[in-house]
């Protein structure tokens, strides 16, 4: 259920950002290896991933079928400059970010769910699986931080 989703994201994005909040910014700018990312590195693709998924759990609403570019991470990642951005700044725009997705998410009527979404060059899913996939790999990514952390 998506509803389910939204009330996970809220519970997961208070308890990470609360943690996260006491974490010393030279930690979470320290990258393991020079082709990896930083606690802040990967906070910042989570942004990123809210970011889109906002445009795309909104305009999959506005259309019969959504066709949507992918997003390439590294080059976001770097072009953005997230390693330098203020730590609790970057974790507070995550935090929210997520906080207005649950919010919309609830909106979304439940005869919307199926609309197939393309996220280039991959093969369509539903809307209800993007937002399912969504949280999946906002943890996914969580137990990397909690790995370098
Ligand atoms: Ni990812």
């Amino acid at each position: 259920m998506v509803k389910d989703v939204a009330r996970q994201l809220v519970d997961v994005v208070e308890v990470t950002a609360e943690r996260l909040g006491r974490l010393d910014e030279s930690v979470a700018r320290t990258k393991p290896a020079p082709d990896k990312w930083s606690i802040q590195e990967i906070l910042g693709h989570l942004v990123d991933s809210a970011v889109n998924n906002h445009q795309r759990f909104v305009r999959a609403q506005l259309v019969e079928r959504l066709t949507f570019p992918k997003y390439e991470q590294d080059e976001w990642i770097r072009l953005q400059g997230y390693n330098e951005s203020p730590w609790q700044e970057l974790l507070e725009l995550w935090r929210l970010a997520n906080r207005h997705l649950a919010h919309v998410i609830v909106r979304i009527p439940a005869d919307q769910l199926g609309t197939l979404c393309e996220i280039e060059p991959y093969e369509p899913v539903t809307l209800e699986f993007l937002i399912e996939d969504y949280l999946v790999h906002l943890q996914h990514h969580l137990r990397q931080v909690d790995k370098q952390s």
